[in-house]
């Protein structure tokens, strides 16, 4: 007998397979996606548009203002589920789906699942050129959705119903396999989306889909234990796959058995509670001066679930002379650097490990020094974060923000989750901010992109509607993707919005002057060049998202903001606070070298003193790498 079949569109198929996978978090069995970010157009309104409305019930439907930005919002949402849960974003053809690549690139560095559908042209090309294809003059398959493939972990084009049979399950698989997860991009060609095709009815039955958990091979446990059991000086660093992997108690147990300190990446951050006392705080350029002394001295570093980018590693100088071993659930990062590689789930990885250390613990000196290191370096974060009187004139810097910000609730280190990207901001906030959760701190440093703080800030929120989220974003960042506040307010996801308004791009402001170049086209009022005559814009931040819905004022100093937070807090929906700070001004303490290439040659006597200044570093850096 021949199974029963229904007889559905394309869409139709898509969307009730999606709707009909599962997943079991904390003990509930949940739908693995939790809605469709969708903005419609010609290419996905009129048959996708269709079978969303349809199923809008099991799967719901939200509208946003800029596909990228959606997309932000559906990557933040996975990365507060750590990878559990996830969001599908559908676009029209041509401009819409294109809008997405930059989140694409985004979700496949920090690896977070998001589903991908934009619109694509016709199969039949019976109206060829349709309105936004790109004709490629001598290929007839590429459409502009091609521009998704380098950027996607998994890319299908579905140009016959049938297809969705084996390219839906193959999509889903990678969308929840931890070793495998990013961007997947399913094109849609508006005619294929429209057509029937008798489906099985098997494919539309709820499914519980899991994520496989990777065991450690034997062999790499045993040396991996054999190269601790080595090691007088040990360090662990711990990334996002810690958080991912939902293995914060195990790392913490870990250490904990074994006396070995740990220091935190951007993604990592939150592993273990601020204030533990095997805790270094961050780790690399925008490191703790604990963290940083340690992994110099280190003679062993345990990277556990980290990509080892250069942020975390000091451009490769901070820990080239220690032994390297990896626990990671993606084989591509744990054989990084010639690593003693664990290719595993770190849980299953750690408990595999300490079964192997059994009765081994790190020297007692070396873990005393490092309780006090981590101490002093806490008492530092206290001074640069505490209430402190300013000079007539004097701005504040990032450090007084956050400061103010933890200062105006009690529950902060443990309630709130701060948002970021890019800016000064991501290298203050790793030294300073203080949490005692896995995700109260979410900073996407991966691709580091301006745009994704406040897109970004809605997705964590919807993933944790009882944490307070805080997004702190500074002014360029906000210029370039603010339109998401308007969609906060309307789908009732309250976000507090921290606008640090140093007129301008400083931290490239200071990148540039410390590598020896002219202070040129960063800061507003003093280095863009106006001589159209339209001087520098004054960009009324609280207007502005007054405008979008927002409730939002602008704070003269410290102590306003400070009483403007509390507000901010007990309000109910988005609430946008504006404070001018100072562009020159950045944490000097901590921090390690970070490999940005200087000009060889240059008419600048500041720019060759730099450029010796960086040869000198890779000489250090690539002589300890041969040593
Ligand atoms: C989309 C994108 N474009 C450019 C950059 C390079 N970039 C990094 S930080 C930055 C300036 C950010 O300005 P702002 O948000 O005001 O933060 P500030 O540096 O002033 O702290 C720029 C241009 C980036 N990270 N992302
Ligand atoms: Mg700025």
């Amino acid at each position: 007998m021949s199974q029963p079949t229904i007889r559905l569109t394309m869409a139709q198929a898509l969307v009730r397979h999606l709707a009909a996978q599962q997943v079991r978090v904390a003990g509930e069995t949940v739908p693995l996606f939790a809605g469709v970010f969708a903005i419609f157009g010609h290419g996905n309104v009129a048959a996708l548009g269709e079978a969303l409305h349809e199923h809008r019930a099991a799967l719901p439907t939200w509208r946003a203002h800029n596909e990228q930005a959606m997309a932000h919002t559906a990557i933040a949402y996975a990365k507060a589920q750590a990878r559990r849960r996830m969001l599908a974003v559908t676009t029209s053809i041509g401009p819409g789906a294109t809008n997405l690549v930059t989140a694409a690139a985004l979700a496949h560095v920090n690896r977070l699942p998001v589903l991908l559908l934009p619109g694509d042209v016709f199969v039949s090309r019976a109206p060829d050129p349709v309105l936004q294809q790109m004709e490629d003059f001598a290929d007839g398959t590429v459409s502009v959705n091609d521009c998704l493939k380098p950027v996607s972990r998994y890319f299908d084009r579905i140009v016959a119903p049938a297809q969705l049979l084996t390219a839906l399950p193959r999509a889903i698989q990678v969308l929840v396999d931890p070793a495998l997860c990013g961007p997947v991009t399913l094109a849609l060609p508006q005619d294929v989306q429209a057509q029937a095709f008798d489906y099985p009815v098997a494919f539309f039955e709820p499914r519980i889909v899991a994520a496989p958990a990777s065991l450690p091979p034997p062999e790499q446990i045993a040396a991996a234990a054999e190269a601790l059991r080595a090691a007088r000086r040990p360090v662990i660093v711990a990334g996002g796959g810690v958080l991912y992997g939902e293995a914060a108690d195990a790392l913490r147990g870990f250490a904990e058995r074994h006396a070995i300190p740990i220091a935190e990446t951007q993604a990592g951050k939150g592993s273990l509670p601020f204030d533990h006392p095997l805790q270094l705080g961050p780790v690399g350029v925008c490191g703790s001066s604990a963290a940083n002394a340690l992994c110099a001295e280190a003679d062993l570093v345990l990277a556990v679930g980290t990509r080892l980018a250069d942020f975390t590693t000091g451009s490769n100088a901070l820990y080239a002379q220690a032994r390297l071993v990896t626990l990671n659930v993606n084989a591509y990062d744990a054989h990084k650097n010639s690593a003693l590689a664990i290719a595993a789930d770190a849980n299953r990885g750690l408990d595999a490990l300490t079964r192997a250390l059994t009765g081994w613990r790190a020297p007692a000196d070396w873990h005393g020094r490092a309780a006090r290191l981590g101490e002093e370096w806490r008492a530092t974060v206290a001074r640069l974060t505490a209430a402190r009187e300013f000079a007539p004139g004097e701005l504040p810097y990032e450090a007084d923000v956050i400061g103010a910000v933890q200062r105006s609730a009690a529950d902060s280190a443990d309630n709130d989750v701060v948002v970021c990207a890019a800016g000064g901001l991501p290298g203050e906030l790793i030294k300073l901010w203080r949490t005692r959760t896995p995700g109260g701190y979410h900073v996407e440093y991966g691709y580091s992109c301006m745009g994704y703080e406040i897109a970004g800030g809605l997705g964590v929120k919807m993933a944790s509607p009882g944490r307070e989220v805080i997004v702190m974003v500074g002014d360029g960042s906000y210029l370039m993707l603010n339109s998401e506040i308007a969609t906060s307010v309307m789908l009732g996801h309250k976000l507090v919005i921290v606008v640090l308004d140093n007129r301008g791009f400083g931290c490239i402001g200071r990148l540039q002057r410390a590598c020896g170049d002219a202070p040129f086209n960063n800061l507003l009022d003093e280095d863009c060049a106006t001589a159209a005559g339209g001087g520098a814009p004054a960009v009324d931040f609280a207007a502005h998202a007054r405008a979008l819905g927002a409730t939002a004022e602008h704070v003269a100093d410290i102590a306003e903001f400070e009483q403007a937070m509390k507000r901010a807090r007990a309000a109910n929906s988005a609430y946008v606070i504006s404070i001018r700070t100072d562009p020159h001004r950045s944490t000097r303490e901590g921090g390690s070298w970070w490999e940005v290439a200087v000009p060889e040659v240059s008419t600048r006597a500041s720019v060759r003193e730099a450029r010796e200044g960086y040869a000198a570093a890779l000489r250090k850096r690539d002589g300890d790498l041969e040593a």
